[in-house]
């Protein structure tokens, strides 16, 4: 099947609209895609779903391939991300995994023992599933691949409370860094590692981009973030391989950690709604950053389309100083109408467009 819609956006330069905007151009039609774009709001996606479990959609490099392709198919999106989970590589790191649909861990690991028993990720081709749905995908799309991993904090928040948000607000990681930061440290830094092949693997699959989501690492205060969760993801991005495109790195609530956020190598920082574009902007000046990702509330998908267009235009004209991504500020919730959506990434096509008009 063909992907609708891919009109080469810039035209002339050979390289796609996203990756020019990562590195810090002024792209117009300003390049938009929406986190967890591949997911529950679409009824193909809940079609496949109602036949197989969310982990064999993972598994299976075609139906993850398939799964991916279907926002790209619907939307006139200027990125596709891989469809799978951050926590999928704790399986083969020794830590059995299910989905209900939050996910639980067949155990917690908070001891030196249990810190012991993680095995590294396979050097060659950790989860090989995943790079073959990259493969697969590099064949098909006509827009740039984002592939992705979990930061080590939020691995390691959900590895010591056994499971998701649901069942904690995620206390006994934070608990271990005063009780036992030793253990902390260890746990980061096999994590760290195993993170590095495993994303660096996804680099040398093909994936255009990379993307690190640090989901909870907001639950830090800024000292705690600088002593575990940074160093940590630092250690990913300097070992990613020497061909690997812009790392976008993603810290949920993190407004309070911008300037260390900003100190973790990575090109792009996602911001959530809950800091301007613009406030960021020179929160960030004078770093390496090159571009930022982000930031309509998700929950603004709700709207009807007047506030709609307001939201994506002040959106718009927050993050028109320098590299920008278009983005929600976090995942779009499952309940999201098509239309909705559909109009999201339309006007952030048009209005981005009037605006250099004007
Ligand atoms: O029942 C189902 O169909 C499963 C629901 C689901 C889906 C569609 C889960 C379980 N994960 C995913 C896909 C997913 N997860 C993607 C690919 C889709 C896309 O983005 O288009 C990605 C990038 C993720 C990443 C992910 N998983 C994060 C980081 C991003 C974020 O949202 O903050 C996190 C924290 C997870 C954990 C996770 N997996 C699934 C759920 C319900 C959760 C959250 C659990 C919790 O609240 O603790």
């Amino acid at each position: 099947m063909s992907i609708a819609g891919h009109d080469p956006r810039s035209p002339g330069s050979g390289m796609p609209a996203f990756l020019r905007a990562c590195r810090g151009e002024r792209v117009r039609p300003a390049p938009v895609w929406m986190m967890r774009q591949a997911g529950r709001y679409l009824p193909e996606y809940r079609k496949l779903r109602a036949r197989h479990h969310f982990l064999d959609l993972c598994k299976t490099p075609e139906l993850a391939a398939e799964v991916t392709l279907q926002p790209v198919r619907r939307f006139s999106v200027d990125a596709a991300i891989l469809f799978s989970d951050i926590l999928i590589p704790l399986e083969p790191m020794g830590v059995g995994l299910r989905f209900e649909p939050g996910p639980i861990l067949e155990r917690p690991i908070r001891t030196e023992q249990a810190i012991a028993s993680l095995r590294p990720l396979d050097a060659e081709e950790p989860c090989g599933f995943v790079m073959e749905a990259i493969r697969m995908l590099r064949r098909e799309l006509g827009v740039p691949l984002i592939g992705f991993c979990g930061a080590p904090f939020t691995l390691a928040a959900y590895l010591a409370e056994g499971g998701g948000r649901a069942k904690a607000s995620f206390d006994s990681i934070v608990r271990m860094m005063y009780e036992r930061p030793e253990l902390a440290e260890r746990l980061l830094a096999i994590l760290s590692d195993a993170m590095a092949e495993y994303l660096g693997a996804q680099v040398r699959a093909g994936a255009q981009a990379a993307m690190i989501f640090d989901s909870w690492a907001g639950i830090l205060g800024p000292e705690f973030y600088a002593r575990f969760a940074l160093p940590a993801v630092q250690r990913i991005i300097a070992r990613l391989p020497a061909e690997r495109g812009p790392v976008i790195y993603f810290v949920l609530g993190g407004a309070h950690l911008l300037e260390k956020i900003a100190e973790s190598d990575a090109d792009v920082i996602g911001i959530d709604w809950r800091t301007s574009l613009s406030g960021a902007r020179m929160r960030l000046a004078g770093g390496r950053v090159t571009a930022l990702q982000g930031n309509l509330d998700p929950r603004a998908l709700y709207a009807p389309e007047e506030t709609l267009r307001r939201e994506v235009r002040r959106v718009l004209r927050e993050g028109a100083g320098g590299g920008h991504v278009f983005n929600l500020g976090h995942g779009i919730l499952p309940d999201t109408s098509l239309a909705s959506a559909e109009r999201l990434v339309d006007l952030v096509h048009t209005l981005s467009m009037e605006e250099e008009a004007s």
